[in-house]
């Protein structure tokens, strides 16, 4: 037995995380975060948090010697990657064979490097995803909560009409119009108010100057600014950062014990710890939850967890493409990075698609249309236990992503044929017109009413709980970051009034 270091330990900083740590919070409850990552609050030799997208240093990537952003090229050269020293960077590239899956590390996880889009799913896709999930009380309730607490807020549409900034925008629907297929709104958490002024020039320039995949240094509204700075507002919540839990096992005088890891900044290990605690949430992501649960379970440390955790694990249907347009069609040099429209065929029962329609901002003008197709893809992944290198490994092949593929091609066929455009082949290398390998959206792993039950209580262990991505059993059909934590809210609520402290 280790010594009780909290009653409640909540491992990661991300959305559940977040969620989990305000909730205990406020219901008195002493609780330590634990994040691997760092916290992003200190200015650089730059003056500025985070490097800019145009020039990334040891900031942008977690340990990496060169940058791997999703637009590997332009005119087929390698022009967009740098080389790097290595040093816990916020965005990360967890490289698995056929699929590649980027998130954020540091305080506030995803939410330091996303795109900030926050739309709620269509109820009825909802629905079928999660059925055993009530939905009047998802959308009545804790959909409704989750926005307002993450600063859900939408584009000013006179503003989107006039300005510069989204021209890449309305040119991509004049196109979608043009093929008979609706836009719709995409909100976001990003603050719109705030982006009015940076074109104005009356505020200093974030999404405006090209800033989104290596952290925002303005105008985001990531958890750290909003449920985590309530969370701490609590006067009963900690976050203690660098620390990596890498093992959980139960105490046998109750609660659990994790071992964790402190890292310097050169990746140095300079601590390993045994933490005791009453109860754990896990909200380490998809990907970090999944791994910590599987290892438990493979190397015998909780032998009763189910076979469920490491199962059902999907991309969201992520694939990415782009169009090159007429000389008449010009997209503009000036892009703001957050997407906030999005060219909706979901209700096409054939071949439902939502299309973000994303900036390519380069400064220049490229006459790129690019998109992130979210696609219903029902090939789904699982993980395995590696135990020679002691980690999680996915199992997804190529083909697995044909449905998506398929779907995106469909969707952009029509659209290419009907403005007379060709699709771009020279942005995501191997003259593929479609970016096939790597996604954005990692959901499931340790899935609601499988792994867990109803409300994220691991099968087998009273005082374990899952609080993340990983609930989600792989498609929502839509991006994720408000349904995972308007699930943690519902969650949290339920285990706050029926778990005993
Ligand atoms: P997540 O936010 O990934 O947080 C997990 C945290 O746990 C991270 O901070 C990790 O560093 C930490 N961690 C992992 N393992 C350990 C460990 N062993 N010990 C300690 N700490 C650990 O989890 N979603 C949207 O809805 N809209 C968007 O526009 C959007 N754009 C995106 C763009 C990019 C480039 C990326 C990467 C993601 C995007 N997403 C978007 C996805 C979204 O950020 C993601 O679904 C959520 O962040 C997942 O939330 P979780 O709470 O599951």
């Amino acid at each position: 037995p280790a010594a009780r270091y909290a009653p409640a330990i909540v491992v990661g900083s991300g959305y559940g995380s977040a969620v989990a740590a305000l909730r205990l919070g406020q219901a008195g409850v002493r609780t330590v975060v634990l994040e691997m990552g760092r916290l992003w609050d200190t200015p650089g030799p730059d003056g500025k948090v985070f490097p800019s997208t145009s020039a990334p240093d040891q900031r942008s990537m977690w340990y990496r010697t060169r940058t791997e952003a999703p637009l590997a090229t332009f005119l087929w050269l390698d022009v967009v990657n740098r080389d790097i020293s290595p040093y816990p960077g916020v965005l990360d590239r967890v490289n698995y064979g056929d699929m590649s899956v980027y998130v954020g590390r540091g305080v506030g996880g995803g939410s330091l490097v996303n795109g900030g889009m926050a739309p709620t799913p269509r109820r009825s896709y909802f629905s079928e995803v999660l059925p055993q999930v009530d939905a009047d009380e998802m959308y009545g309730t804790y959909y409704p909560r989750a926005r307002a607490m993450l600063g859900v807020n939408s584009v000013d549409p006179d503003w989107f009409e006039s300005t510069e900034w989204y021209r890449f925008a309305r040119v991509s629907r004049k196109h979608a119009q043009n093929t008979g297929l609706k836009t719709t709104f995409v909100p976001n958490v990003y603050d719109f108010g705030y982006m009015q002024r940076e074109a104005a020039g009356t505020a200093p320039r974030s999404a405006l100057a090209g800033e989104v995949i290596y952290g925002n240094n303005h105008g985001k509204k990531s958890v750290d600014k909003t449920y985590l700075a309530a969370a701490l507002g609590t006067g009963n919540v900690t976050i203690e950062t660098m620390q990596r839990v890498v093992a959980v096992r139960p105490d046998p005088a109750g609660g659990y014990v994790l071992t964790v890891r402190t890292s310097d900044t050169t990746g140095k290990v300079t601590q390993v710890r045994e933490l005791g605690c009453d109860r754990l949430f896990l909200g380490a992501g998809s990907l970090g939850t999944t791994e910590i649960l599987l290892r438990a379970r493979e190397t015998g440390a909780l032998p009763a967890l189910s076979d469920r955790v490491g199962q059902n694990w999907g991309t969201n249907g992520n694939v990415m493409t782009a169009r090159a347009n007429h000389l008449w069609d010009t997209v503009g040099a000036n892009q703001a990075t957050m997407p906030a429209l999005g060219i909706d065929d979901w209700d096409n029962a054939a071949n439902p698609v939502f299309a973000e329609i994303a900036p390519l901002p380069m400064g220049i003008e490229h006459w790129i249309s690019m998109y992130l197709a979210i696609t219903r893809n029902p090939e789904r992944g699982h993980f395995t236990y590696d135990a020679a290198t002691d980690s999680a490994r996915l199992q997804w092949t190529r083909d697995q992503n044909a449905p998506s593929v398929a779907a995106a091609k469909n969707l952009f066929d029509r659209i290419n044929l009907r403005n007379f455009t060709m699709y771009r082949y020279d942005l995501f290398g191997d003259n593929k017109a479609f970016a096939d390998t790597f996604t954005y959206h990692p959901l499931g792993g340790c899935v609601l009413g499988e792994a867990t039950d109803g409300y994220g209580r691991v099968k087998g262990y009273r005082g374990l709980y899952v609080t993340d991505g990983s609930l989600v059993p792989g498609s929502l059909g839509v991006n994720p970051f408000v349904t995972i934590t308007a699930l943690a809210e519902r969650n949290m609520e339920r285990i706050l009034a029926e778990d005993p402290r």
